[in-house]
């Protein structure tokens, strides 16, 4: 276009720099009042003007370069959640269970347990909710000044909120892994219990790792609310199987928390003995594995039998081993034959299928 020519005139009635043509009829390099625009503006201080406002613009991209998108910090939601499980070897554990019965104290004391070094031989290796741990651990520390330990009420509104933890664990290979610990309002899983549209909305289960069902030791040191207790794990598992939301591809651990609350109580034990029983009796053959535990995440008092964390080592353990899906088939190569390709050995380690 004219008006980009690079064209300028002294002459006030000159437009060279539309035209591109002299007012006077002489060629441009023949005349005394012709200037290239880039130096007439020069001349005026409007180049310096414009180039200081491109080194501005240059200013605010380099920021925007520097500048790194942080985590938020808090817990993740499930599809976050999905994004750091695709980065590595991860583990997705939910934990489910009646309204305080100490799901949250479970995930904050297994990162407290990674404070002081190693544990389960694994180190802590990163963790994008650093704050959502803290917040959540903050009411329990001592330094924080109430008297009985406490956690937030895990919110009903988001059915799944997600902390992450990374490890490195010990084995030669010294793998990174991440631990996605799901927790399950307590809310959303007595609703799952009662209503099998809401046992639908946990689909996410499918394709959980584990399912960590707590049994609440409170209720069970009480002899009214001892049965409900059972009953309403053994309710719960049954909608989630009708539901299809649990199946024979799932793995679950069902745990007794609060511990310290039972250890001297032999009638409470026992009857806790009887109920993993009755539960295994009842499921043992709809899932692909059932596992059974006690923990006191908390204890109330610290005793040398029931330490902090009692029974997470055990639990952690199961969950970071080694993920085997039940559809891979182990079967090794076959020995090569003489003049075999690769290939045609490889081919021989799956049976032909039978022609229909
Ligand atoms: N005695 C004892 N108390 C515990 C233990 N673990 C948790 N608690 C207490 O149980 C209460 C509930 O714990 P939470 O972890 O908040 O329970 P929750 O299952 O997350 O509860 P919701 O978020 O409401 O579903 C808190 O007061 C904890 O301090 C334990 O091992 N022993
Ligand atoms: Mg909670």
């Amino acid at each position: 276009m004219t008006s980009e020519l690079p064209h300028s005139c002294g002459q006030e009635q000159c437009n060279v720099r539309e035209t591109g043509s002299c007012l006077e009829g002489i060629a441009l390099e023949d005349c005394p009042h012709y200037q290239l625009a880039s130096e007439a503006e020069e001349a005026d201080g409007r180049g310096i003007e414009d180039n200081e406002g491109a080194a501005e613009a240059n200013e605010i991209d380099l920021t925007g370069t520097l500048v790194r998108e942080l985590p938020h910090g808090d817990a993740l939601t499930l599809t976050e959640a999905g994004v750091v499980s695709g980065a590595g070897p991860s583990r997705l554990i939910v934990l489910a269970g009646d309204r305080d019965c100490g799901k949250t104290t479970l995930i904050t004391s297994l990162y407290e347990s990674f404070l002081t070094g190693e544990f389960c031989d694994s180190r802590f290796a990163g963790s994008m909710t650093l704050p959502g741990f803290e917040q959540r651990a903050f009411l329990a520390r001592l330094d924080s000044g109430v008297e009985i330990a406490d956690t937030p009420r895990t919110s009903a509104a988001a059915s799944l909120l997600v902390l992450h933890l990374c490890l490195v664990t010990a084995d030669p290979d010294s793998r990174r892994l991440h631990m996605l610990l799901g927790d399950l309002s307590g809310e959303r899983y007595r609703l799952s219990r009662e209503s099998q549209a809401d046992a639908r909305e946990l689909r996410f289960l499918r394709y959980t790792d584990r399912l960590c069902l707590l049994i609440d030791g409170e209720k069970i040191a009480s002899p009214r609310e001892r049965i409900g207790a059972i009953d309403e794990a053994q309710g719960t598992l049954r909608s989630l199987l009708e539901a299809g939301v649990l199946g024979d591809k799932s793995r679950i651990d069902v745990v007794c928390s609060k511990w310290d609350l039972l250890q001297d109580d032999d009638r409470a034990a026992e009857f806790v003995e009887g109920g993993f029983a009755d539960v295994r009796e009842a499921f043992e053959n709809e899932v692909l594995e059932l596992h059974f535990g006690r923990i006191a995440a908390r204890p109330a008092q610290v005793t040398k039998d029931i330490p902090h964390g009692f029974g997470l080592d055990a639990l952690l353990r199961r969950w970071i081993s080694p993920k085997v899906s039940p559809d891979r088939i182990e079967s090794p190569l076959p020995p090569a034959r003489d003049t075999e390709r690769e290939c045609g050995r490889f081919a021989r380690r799956y049976p032909v299928k039978e022609p229909k």
